[in-house]
């Protein structure tokens, strides 16, 4: 099939050397690793991207579970925006914090650094289907982003493992990180930018029960629903679940399952935050870096025995409807 692009791919933009894959007609993918991630070309960010590309950009995106869009230069928050309404409905930046107010959360480092793999959001009931980073201000080196397949991980387990966490719940926080907090506030180690964006994060208590094994709305498949707002595994003791927890999380982020994205100005990555895990490498000193994020809304998960997630504390109807079933 030869593909008929506005704007094809030039060596210049090209992560990757790999041949776009067949099966699209409206936009070229590659492979960026062997179990995720693909950098799509072809597509100008904004709301005119035809319905054909949007449709080829969803299945590329329930495919590869992280997309990387290049040289979007045009495009500010409007355009991330629009895009990103067009790929599902846009939630407000976040349960507690306000961000913009109506779709952007800044993630700057002033503020915080997301170096710890996790989920978006899996402490309200509606964790997000998928997320949306656009690069603002970028450090000299450093500052990439990893991210990791969560169904991979699944399908990797022994089945004696399998069935072990098919049965398993675990409870979910926005509050998960207490201990840490005092001791640093108490060694001093954290400045007042970041201290206020914590507080605003943890000013509305979420917990939520979800299964540790979800079926995916898209694809059907099986895959680990964990990360860093786990507080326990419901019925097991802190230092089990703290054991059994990293015993699973090994199995997310060996490196082998892991795609690492090296930003440049103009990037967009979307993933599917419905199957991956991701961790933003603080290894850039004390330079800025800055993304906009805008989250769309997902469904309430459901265990492989079609038991759905239940909230135990917070309400985030505010922060976002919930997904058509599928979408
Ligand atoms: O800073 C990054 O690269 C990712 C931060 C993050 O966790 C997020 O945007 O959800
Ligand atoms: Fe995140």
């Amino acid at each position: 099939m030869t593909i008929q692009l506005d704007r094809p791919l030039t060596t210049e933009t090209i992560a990757t050397q790999a041949e776009p894959e067949p099966g699209y007609a409206t936009i070229e993918v590659r492979k960026v690793g062997a179990h995720l991630g693909a950098q799509i070309g072809g597509v100008v960010i904004g709301g005119d991207v035809p319905p054909e590309q949007v449709a080829e950009i969803k299945r590329a995106l329930a495919a590869h579970k992280v997309i990387f869009l290049r040289d979007q230069h045009d495009a500010g928050d409007a355009e991330q925006r629009a895009f990103a309404g067009l790929l599902g409905t846009v939630t407000k930046p976040h349960p507690t914090v306000a961000g913009d107010g109506e779709a952007i959360l800044p993630i700057d480092s002033d503020t915080g650094k997301a170096n710890s793999w996790h989920t978006d959001v899996t402490f309200v009931d509606r964790i997000p289907s998928a997320s949306l980073l656009r690069a603002v201000e970028l450090p000299p080196y450093g500052g990439t982003t990893v991210w990791a397949n969560t169904t991979r991980a699944y399908e990797s387990l022994h089945p004696a493992l399998k069935a072990l966490v098919d049965r398993l719940w675990a409870v979910h926080s926005n509050l998960y990180d207490y201990a840490a907090e005092r001791d640093e506030k108490r060694i001093g180690g954290i400045d007042v930018k970041e201290q206020a964006y914590r507080d605003e994060f943890g000013h509305l208590e979420y917990e939520t029960e979800h299964p540790v094994v979800r079926i995916h709305p898209v694809t059907g498949e099986r895959t680990l629903l964990l990360g860093h707002f786990i507080r326990h595994f419901v019925g097991l003791s802190g230092r089990d679940s703290s054991d059994l927890f990293q015993l699973l999380q090994r199995h997310v982020t060996r490196l082998d399952n892991t795609v690492r994205w090296s930003w440049r100005l103009g990037d967009l990555a979307v993933w599917d935050n419905q199957a991956t895990q991701h961790y933003a490498v603080d290894d850039y000193d004390d330079q800025h870096r800055r993304l906009h994020r805008i989250t769309l809304a997902g469904e309430v998960p459901v265990s492989v025995d079609g038991v759905r997630s239940s909230v135990r504390k917070g309400d985030a109807t505010h922060f976002s409807p919930l997904a058509a079933v599928g979408a």
